[in-house]
């Protein structure tokens, strides 16, 4: 057993390829021994030091400060690629940045002969000094796309590097998706790891996402994504208590690992978690897998949705998806794209969550319809092939990914109606004010909750009016049982039924003694979609 130590910048057994096209640039390179032999234990206290005496720029991760006289360009920078470009441009491309593992991550220690990985950085109009510290992050330099930096300039930095590097760029804008296929089949390492080209890798990173892979080669695994912020580049780590969800409109959210996640590891936060799906930007998976699997959906345009549709695939097909907690790798989060999307933004996310749902999610395809009504008119191609890749690999059915890998989410497992909340006496139906479409759709779920996407029916006293809150699974407070019947809806926690409003309600469904009147009826209905 060998301690691995951090392999910032020294990869010497590494073949490095950069792969560019004309809008994007793929690049990737063979790295596995990460070690440079240094006594690491000073590094952290003379790092500090020099952060404080030298005053670098961003040091350590600090917060860079634009001085007051030079925020008018500062602003007019920003816009370029969404992101605060002149503090990236203040700090060095391989700047120190604090250790942010657990305490036990820094202890353990990891075989000798771990597989060796290929890097896949996809890139669409970087800018040079983000995309520059994501390669010197990791190992050394690369380029691309359509500014003239990112062409020769860019050839030019790579031709220094002590590692082989390939630069490949694609004949046109293929987005994200096509372009990582790209890449990765001009790989040859064990191992593919892919990353966005805005990121800075951290001390010991890599080892345990490859000595994850070692131990299980259907493991496909994750770094915690530390937040680079877009304002001042400050590095800030992420946690190790979030995990990846969706909502019913099939947006990634984190939510927090709940405490069956926590029990099947025994507390040890160190361990790897078992996640129902990925952000999709950061992930090593061993090669061979990735191409028994189905790779990507190459149907799928520019960007989104790609992420959710392998998350599915790999759990639904026998694998499995992982936030190794011992590696971070920063990743600089923008509030906005910088980049067009061809055909607009709209129609190209629509089509790729259409082609996802029409493969992996059986029925449940229909919460993500319903919330989302327009979808059903974007035309999301041909899913043959994916479907027949389905049934090639003998996948499960979407109903026991919900019950097996995440029961705790936004989508029931078991439901008993997903439509309208209608009061048999105004024939009004419940409507969740504020949400712009949609916004008379609940499901009533096995669990009792009301629910619309990640929002339940909640009252919390006697007589009082109930409002959605996000919806926590306790019961308590969001538990009614609907009397098929009698058409009641009682507030178990309460013993009071749900009511049409009074004048003074403010037009609010309201809690009051169950007396049977026709305004404490509600019919819940199924709505038909036509899909
Ligand atoms: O047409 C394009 N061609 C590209 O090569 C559009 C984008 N790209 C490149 C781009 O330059 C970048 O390197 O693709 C990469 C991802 O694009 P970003 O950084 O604009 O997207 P993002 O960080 O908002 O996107 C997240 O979701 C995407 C859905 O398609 C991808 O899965 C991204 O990889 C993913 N990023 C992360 O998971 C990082 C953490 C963010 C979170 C949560
Ligand atoms: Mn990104």
């Amino acid at each position: 057993m060998r301690r691995f130590v951090y392999c910032k910048v020294v990869l010497t057994t590494s073949l490095v390829w950069v792969l560019v096209d004309v809008f994007l640039l793929l690049y990737f390179s063979e790295c596995n021994k990460c070690d440079n032999k240094k006594d690491h234990s000073l590094l952290p206290a003379l790092r500090a030091v020099m952060s404080r005496t030298h005053v670098a720029p961003g040091e350590m991760g600090k917060a860079v400060v634009i001085p007051k006289d030079e925020q008018e360009k500062m602003k007019e920078l920003f816009k370029i690629n969404q992101f605060n470009l002149m503090a990236s441009d203040m700090i060095a491309l391989n700047r120190s940045l604090p250790d942010v593992r657990l305490d036990g991550c820094k202890t353990k220690t990891y075989p000798d002969d771990l597989p060796n990985t290929s890097i896949v950085i996809v890139f669409h109009n970087e800018a040079w000094s983000t995309l520059l510290r994501t390669i010197h992050s990791i190992l050394l330099v690369d380029d691309a796309s359509e500014r003239d930096f990112l062409k020769k300039k860019l050839e030019h930095h790579v031709a220094t590097l002590e590692v082989p590097m390939r630069i490949l760029r694609m004949e046109q804008r293929s987005g994200l998706i096509r372009a990582r296929l790209r890449g990765a089949a001009a790989t040859r390492g064990q191992v593919i790891t892919f990353l966005d080209a805005h990121c800075e890798c951290t001390v010991g990173w890599l080892e345990p996402l490859l000595a994850r892979i070692k131990e299980d080669r259907r493991a496909v695994v994750c770094p915690i994504i530390d937040v680079i912020s877009d304002e001042t580049f400050e590095y800030m780590a992420g946690s190790d208590m979030t995990y990846g969800g969706f909502n019913w409109k099939l947006n990634f959210r984190w939510y927090p690992v709940p405490q069956r996640e926590m029990d099947r590891r025994k507390g040890d936060r160190t361990l790897p978690v078992r996640t129902p799906t990925m952000a999709g930007g950061l992930f090593s998976i061993d090669r061979t897998y990735f191409e028994e699997i189905g790779t990507y959906d190459s149907g799928m345009d520019i960007w989104g949705g790609e992420n959710l549709e392998m998350s599915f695939r790999i759990w639904q097909c026998g694998g499995s998806l992982e936030i190794v907690t011992c590696s971070h790798v920063g990743h600089v989060f923008r509030k906005a794209t910088p980049y067009s999307f061809p055909g607009g933004t709209g129609q190209v996310i629509n089509k790729n969550n259409r082609r996802l749902a029409e493969v992996w999610m059986d029925e449940f395809k229909d919460f993500f319809y319903i919330i989302s009504p327009g979808v059903v008119r974007v035309d999301y191609g041909d899913v043959s092939s994916r479907k027949a890749l389905r049934e090639s690999l003998k996948c499960k059915p979407f109903s026991w990914y919900l019950e097996n890998i995440y029961p705790d989410s936004q989508i029931p497992r078991r439901y008993y109606s997903l439509g309208e909340i209608r009061n048999v006496e105004t024939n009004q139906c419940v409507d969740n004010m504020g949400r712009k479409e949609n916004e008379k759709v609940f499901s009533y779920t096995a669990d009792k909750e009301i629910r619309t996407d990640d929002l339940c029916l909640d009252a919390s006293r006697l007589n009082g009016p109930v409002v959605m809150l996000k919806c926590h699974h306790m019961k308590g407070n969001q538990m009614f049982e609907y009397d098929a019947e009698r058409l009641t809806l009682l507030h178990v926690n309460s013993n009071q039924c749900l009511d049409m409003p009074s004048e003074e309600d403010k037009m609010v469904p309201t809690l009051r003694d169950c007396s049977g009147r026709r305004s404490q009826q509600w019919i819940l209905r199924n709505m038909t979609l036509s899909v």
